[in-house]
């Protein structure tokens, strides 16, 4: 099942100037950093709280005019993107939903951020939300 929120996706255009915008807006800071070749994106992870072990927020730039991100952009600007789930098992997890009638994106799990195991549930499935499942590494 679930354990709790791991972050919120944001779609941005730039991520430098997002993580300068969240830095000197709300004082946020980024707790890691990375490019997603397969995923198409350019992502950093921030955090509110001092020692970053709190809820974090997910800056998503697009690396490819045919990424997920970069469609988002296209027909919504920016904005929140997806909400991720942290899980313990992400194949079980994503069995679970899939036998109850809710379509995965991914056959089997891909790379996400800073060695995680990342699926998603089809956001027509689940209210509008692109959810995502996280398995950390
Ligand atoms: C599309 N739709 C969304 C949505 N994206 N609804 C809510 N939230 C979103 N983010 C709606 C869209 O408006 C359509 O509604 C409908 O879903 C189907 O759209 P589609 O044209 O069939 O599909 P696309 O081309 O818009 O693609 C949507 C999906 C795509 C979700 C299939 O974005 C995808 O594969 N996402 C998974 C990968 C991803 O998001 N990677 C970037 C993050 P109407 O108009 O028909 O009503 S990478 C990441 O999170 C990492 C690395 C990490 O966390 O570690």
């Amino acid at each position: 099942g679930l354990l709790r929120v791991d972050h919120v996706g944001i779609a941005v255009a730039d991520l430098d100037e997002a993580l300068t915008f969240y830095s000197e807006t709300f004082g946020m800071h980024c707790v890691h950093e990375e490019r997603n070749e397969e995923q198409g994106v350019r992502e950093a992870m921030i955090a509110a709280d001092p020692d970053g072990t709190g809820a974090r927020i997910q800056l998503l730039a697009p690396l490819r005019p045919d990424s997920a991100i970069a469609k988002f952009l296209d027909r919504n600007g920016p904005g929140l993107q997806q909400l991720a789930y942290t899980v313990k098992d992400v194949e079980a997890a994503s069995d679970a939903l899939r036998a109850r009638g809710l379509r995965l994106l991914y056959e089997s799990p891909r790379r996400g951020t800073a060695g995680s195991r990342i699926n998603f549930v089809h956001p027509k499935d689940a209210g509008g939300v692109l959810v995502e499942l996280v398995e950390p590494a």
